[in-house]
């Protein structure tokens, strides 16, 4: 078969079941096409995007000036390394610490990277400005976290799916229950040697938890006492996904470490960041840290004009008021249908709560005949199932994929 010739839906599925590794279990769709909102299956079919993979495609499927700056710099230079400087980098460092308030950012590629980087630069800063004893540090996580996929991130995860067998794992870690602020406080009491809070604004992939208001400030604050580093972990809540650029603007708080990914690139390329002031980054000197791919120069020109995507169609406020209609739509759907328990989120980062036990395919189900009915989701953990659509999307599309979701919820039959 020449690779490239047309293939069915069957066809595709049975080559990744044959020659790919079994790390996912995707719902049963073949996507070849998208745009903005828009995704379309091999066989022609459009579907409304309600996942974007996982919050990276916040500005829609293949926006034209994203890709538009990938090709042109692709045709350009794609690739120095960091041992020669580029002409787009340091243009795009000035940019990005701009538009986020901070003196310095580190760029990496994927989201696990990023959060690696700021796991070391926490470390660092302990040890040589903090003057915590060397291999003493603790950084304080939350239950139920997720930040990656790497050996030393899955040593602070309590999913057994992503813990077993892949020991031994990376010490100095404590885990406190999230949106718990005397849980934290007395970890930070209790333990001499902590170098770093870290926390997702609001847990994602545990099921969009959305913390009590005053959580993220009042943690922040109790970092300040403590003389701790606060540091968010954005990759997917960040990039106007909770209706503000950051999800900790919601209480106003600057977090002493940002990390940032997935729609940072607007789903173009892998590009994450870490951001943080000079007092802190500059704990990091030449050959302390790196990557081949980092701050490549198609990675710096798509992320400028991912981030200017962002600001000249006010994606923040898009999100803000459309997701308050899908809460208060799918809110009010749940009064008079038993199979919807409760709907949660910010911004257009939402999930719903199926009325089944965690272990049923309920949710799973659900999804396959949104499928059906021109919609895509997938549930995270359990009964919920995430709905995060592009950015983009007009409230007339909203309405007609909450009328696609209420339908097909009402057709359920267990
Ligand atoms: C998978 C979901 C999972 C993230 C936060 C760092 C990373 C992620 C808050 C790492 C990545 C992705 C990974 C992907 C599924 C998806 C995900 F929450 F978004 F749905 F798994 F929890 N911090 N999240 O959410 O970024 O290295 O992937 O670029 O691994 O199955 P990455």
């Amino acid at each position: 078969m020449a690779v490239l010739e047309h293939l069915t839906s069957q066809q595709a599925i049975d080559l990744e079941n044959k020659y790919g590794a079994h790390n996912y279990h995707p719902l049963p769709v073949v996507l070849s096409k998208g745009e903005g909102v828009y995704v379309w299956d091999v066989e022609g079919k459009k579907y409304y995007d309600f996942l974007s993979a996982y919050s990276a495609v916040n500005q829609g499927h293949c926006h034209p000036k994203i890709v538009d700056a990938m090709v042109n710099q692709a045709k350009t230079l794609t690739l120095t390394s960091r041992a020669f400087y580029n002409d787009m980098l340091g243009r795009y460092e000035k940019f990005a610490t701009e538009y986020f308030g901070f003196d310095k950012l580190l760029p990496m590629n994927t989201g696990a990277e990023a959060v690696e980087t700021a796991l070391k630069i926490c470390r660092k800063w302990a040890y040589e400005v903090k003057g915590i004893a060397e291999n003493e540090a603790e950084i304080i996580v939350c239950e139920n976290n997720f930040h990656g996929r790497t050996t030393t991130i899955i040593s602070f995860s309590n999913d057994p799916v992503a813990r077993e067998n892949f020991g031994p794992f990376t010490n100095g870690f404590i885990k406190v229950e999230y949106d718990n602020l005397k849980a934290l406080e007395v970890a930070l009491e209790n333990n001499k040697n902590v170098a770093g809070f870290m926390a997702e604004p609001i847990q994602g992939e545990a099921g969009v938890y959305v913390p009590s208001e005053g959580y993220l400030a009042a943690a922040k604050a109790l970092c300040e006492k403590y003389n701790v580093l606060f540091i968010a972990d954005e990759v997917q809540t960040g990039i106007a996904r909770t209706g503000k650029l950051l999800a900790v603007q919601h209480e106003n708080v600057q977090p002493d470490v940002l990390i940032l990914g997935k729609a940072l690139s607007g789903g173009a390329y892998p590009v994450s960041a870490v951001l943080a002031n000079d007092n802190i980054m500059n704990v990091i000197k030449p050959g302390n840290h790196g990557s081949t791919f980092g701050g490549n120069p198609v990675a710096a020109a798509v992320a400028i004009a991912a981030l200017e995507v962002v600001k000249e169609e006010k994606l923040d406020e898009n999100a803000e008021r459309l997701g308050k209609i899908f809460r208060e739509e799918l809110t009010k759907f749940s009064e008079e249908n038993e199979l919807v328990t409760l709907v949660r989120g910010k911004g257009l980062l939402n999930a719903v709560v199926i009325n089944d036990t965690e272990d049923s395919d309920t949710a799973w189900n659900i999804c396959m005949k949104l499928r059906d009915n021109g919609l895509l989701a997938k549930p995270t953990h359990g009964n919920i199932i995430r709905f995060a659509p592009p950015l983009v999307m007009n409230e007339e599309q909203l309405r007609d994929c909450i009328d696609i979701i209420k339908k097909t919820i009402t057709e359920f039959t267990k």
